[in-house]
């Protein structure tokens, strides 16, 4: 196997792009990818600092350092779920990461806002632990942004993430989810931050490898909830489908991207409207996470409230 570019020994086969890369060849093809969404999506400027949420894993992380190597005023910020020691690892991992690039790390803990920490919460209201993980990650990340005065989020979604959460909004025929399906998210409102995905391109195991080859030290446990998640269902039945012929995720994302989207875009223009309690977006009186905090609040036992460090 011979490197699509220099002919040297090639370290890495990319089926769905029928190439394989030298080491020095595959992280300029990494990064090339990541300008591509950049330039495509018109996600941030060089002179807009981007706040990268980073989770400790090998995406974000991956994410993180490119957008410094390609010279990007950023920062990160962590959300201290209180997973047990998935939260205290991951937390170690980030913070290691922005020391030796001398780059500043935000750390928001989830407990403090809700009133539990995430293991908590399902506790409380019952509702299933990613969803209201989902939602409270969503909500402090744009307050988090809000409050440091910064204009656009990243996150480390890959193309197996958003083709899994395509394939799932599809399943149920979620024509809002649809419609909202996007590498980047415009503000559409003063107090709603532009929201980016710069990886929307690359694989999960290309970012894997360009993680690896960077020597980035990620958490490689998954968080312990993601198990039972149907997403991890989605993307199994997904990786069938790209074995038996590579590239099908690929298509199925930017088929929808280019082809499908618009139309579900139609007519899907929502009022937003702020918070009565918190001042934060959203589409009724009570935002979703200040209605989750209140139940955690009025049903919490005095376990939950009594768990001090959510790092444990
Ligand atoms: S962190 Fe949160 Fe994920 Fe863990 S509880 Fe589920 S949503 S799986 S990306
Ligand atoms: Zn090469
Ligand atoms: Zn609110």
């Amino acid at each position: 196997m011979r490197c699509r570019k220099c002919g040297e020994s090639a370290a890495l086969e990319l089926r769905r792009h029928n190439a394989a890369f030298c080491v020095p060849h595959f992280t300029e093809f990494f990064r090339k990818q990541v300008r591509e969404a950049i330039h495509h999506y018109r996600m941030f400027t060089p002179d807009e600092t981007v706040m990268v949420a980073v989770s400790g894993g090998k995406d974000s992380l991956a994410l993180w350092d490119v957008l410094i190597e390609e010279g990007y005023p950023t920062v990160g910020l962590y959300l201290d779920l209180g997973i047990f020691d998935y939260s205290r690892e991951s937390r170690e991992k980030c913070e290691a990461f922005a020391a030796a690039r001398r780059q500043r790390l935000l750390i928001e803990r989830v407990d403090a806002a809700i009133g539990a920490p995430i293991p908590e919460v399902q506790k409380a209201t019952r509702r299933p632990t990613c969803s209201a993980c989902g939602l409270s990650k969503r909500y402090l990340m744009n307050r988090a942004a809000l409050t440091h005065g910064f204009v656009v989020v990243a996150t480390g979604h890959n193309l197996d993430d958003e083709a899994a959460t395509l394939f799932g909004s599809v399943m149920h025929w979620q024509t809002d989810a649809l419609s909202r399906q996007s590498p980047a998210l415009a503000s559409t409102h003063p107090k709603l931050v532009r929201r980016v995905k710069p990886l929307y391109r690359l694989s999960e195991l290309e970012t894997a490898a360009f993680a690896f080859l960077r020597g980035i030290d990620y958490i490689v446990e998954e968080c312990p909830f993601a198990a039972g998640a149907t997403s991890l269902a989605h993307k199994e039945a997904l990786n069938r489908l790209e074995a038996a012929s590579p590239g099908a995720k690929h298509n199925f994302l930017f088929g929808f991207l280019e082809k499908a989207r618009p139309a579900f875009q139609r007519g899907q223009d929502v009022q937003l409207t702020e918070c009565a309690s918190c001042g934060q977006v959203t589409t009724g009186e009570i935002c979703a996470f200040c209605k989750l905090a209140d139940q955690v609040k009025r049903r919490s036992t005095p376990l939950a409230r009594s768990s001090g460090d959510p790092s444990r």
